[in-house]
């Protein structure tokens, strides 16, 4: 069955000195198309600009504006969005310039939006509803302005709608009382969810992190009885799992899925998820799963490296893996990758190879910090 989609026009906007992103744009604008497409949102086209610095105005400069105003015209859309995030200043200017230059009231989005709204998507588990509502209203409350909440106003063709859709129309006393009943219900979770790792505090905790889509629950599924959901999607997992692990015979473990990462991954977002996150902060050894599959890998390998380092902010016991070896060339991609990360191991979870070296492997940095304890 054929889903609605919305058309949308995008806007990515580089500084003439970020080189780095320059020579990523081709990447970073697929995940951006795809980031839409979760949420159903037909990206037709997306616009690029490199400019010297950010337009304090628009973000994006007049000229280009108006030449996305024709675009919108002559396509009937009634959607932008911004591949990053805007101040809320910013984002009233722009829709007040469509309006003022096409008479047509356009919804302007940005990056941190949109990636809330996949979030409030996926989420399936109630502390997962309750982080994503918090974030979403946390965001929104800066924002509101008298005509009412933007997210709201796409809630008619199913994009954007999730857990607080209905909310955001209510008003700001309001939201900041629910933002409060949002905060204590979370605590209670979290109580109970320090009562469970105190109870499990003999137990090895390992914690699989990687970029969102790099396979870490297939891996979870595939080392244990399975159970976590895997799908082709970004922030397929916002609950994580933890199972049980055999590594052989007398070796067990717990391993637990996270929630998995982005470049930019909106401030609103961490805070709600820090909880979740901070799961990792309480593991005895780190997995990063890198999808060597994909051609930036190893920047996405050091967005997964800068968060965990604000999140636990010391060195923990970790195991790098490449995973997905089935979809590249065996000699080209894995020689580079070894060169640039020695030490690490290549698997495939779909196919189950490698399985055995990273148990292995696992059991051996067991070992050795059962040896640096002694
Ligand atoms: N070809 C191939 N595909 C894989 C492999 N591992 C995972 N995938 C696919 O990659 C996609 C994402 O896998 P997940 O396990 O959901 O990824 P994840 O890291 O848990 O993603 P999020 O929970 O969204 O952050 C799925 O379509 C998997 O089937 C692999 O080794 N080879
Ligand atoms: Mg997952």
């Amino acid at each position: 069955m054929q889903k609605d989609t919305t058309p949308a026009i995008g806007i990515t906007v580089l500084l003439k000195d970020d080189t780095a992103s320059i020579l990523n744009l081709e990447t970073d604008n697929s995940e951006f198309l795809s980031l839409a497409g979760v949420v159903n949102i037909e990206m037709k086209q997306i616009v690029t600009q490199v400019r010297e610095s950010f337009s304090s105005s628009y973000y994006v400069g007049e000229g280009k504006l108006s030449e996305i105003s024709n675009i919108l015209l002559e396509q009937e859309i009634d959607v932008i969005i911004f591949n990053q995030p805007l101040k809320a200043g910013i984002k009233k200017n722009v829709e007040q310039y469509f309006e003022k230059k096409i008479k047509r009231s356009i919804q302007v989005l940005d990056r941190n939006e949109l990636i809330m709204a996949i979030f409030a998507l996926h989420a399936r588990s109630s502390e997962a509803k309750l982080q994503v509502e918090l974030a979403q209203l946390e965001y929104l409350l800066p924002r509101l302005t008298g005509k009412g909440a933007s997210l709201s106003r796409l809630g008619a063709s199913g994009i954007l709608r999730g857990p607080g859709e209905t909310k955001l129309e209510i008003d700001r006393r309001r939201i900041k009382k629910r933002i409060s009943f949002l905060k204590s219900q979370l605590k209670e979770i979290e109580t109970r969810r320090e009562l469970y790792r105190k109870h499990r505090e003999d137990r090895v905790l390992i914690s699989l992190i990687g970029y969102t889509n790099s396979g870490k629950s297939t891996l979870i599924n595939a080392l244990t009885k399975g159970g976590a959901i895997v799908e082709d999607q970004v922030f397929a997992t916002l609950s994580p799992v933890t199972r049980k692990v055999f590594l052989t015979d007398e070796h067990t473990a717990l391993i637990s899925d996270t929630v998995g990462f982005i470049r930019d991954i909106p401030a609103e977002l961490f805070e709600a998820f820090k909880s979740t996150l901070e799961e990792i902060k309480y593991s005895d050894i780190l997995i990063y799963i890198i999808d060597i599959s994909e051609r930036n890998w190893l920047e996405k390998f050091h967005v997964s490296r800068r968060i965990v380092d604000k999140i636990t902010g010391s060195d923990k016991p970790s195991i790098i893996v490449f995973n997905k070896v089935d979809l590249v060339n065996e000699n080209e991609e894995t020689i580079y990758a070894k060169n640039e990360v020695p030490d690490s191991i290549f698997i495939s979870a779909l196919e189950k190879t490698g399985l055995d070296e990273l148990k292995n492997k696992i059991k051996d940095v067991i070992q050795e910090k059962i040896s640096k304890k002694n």
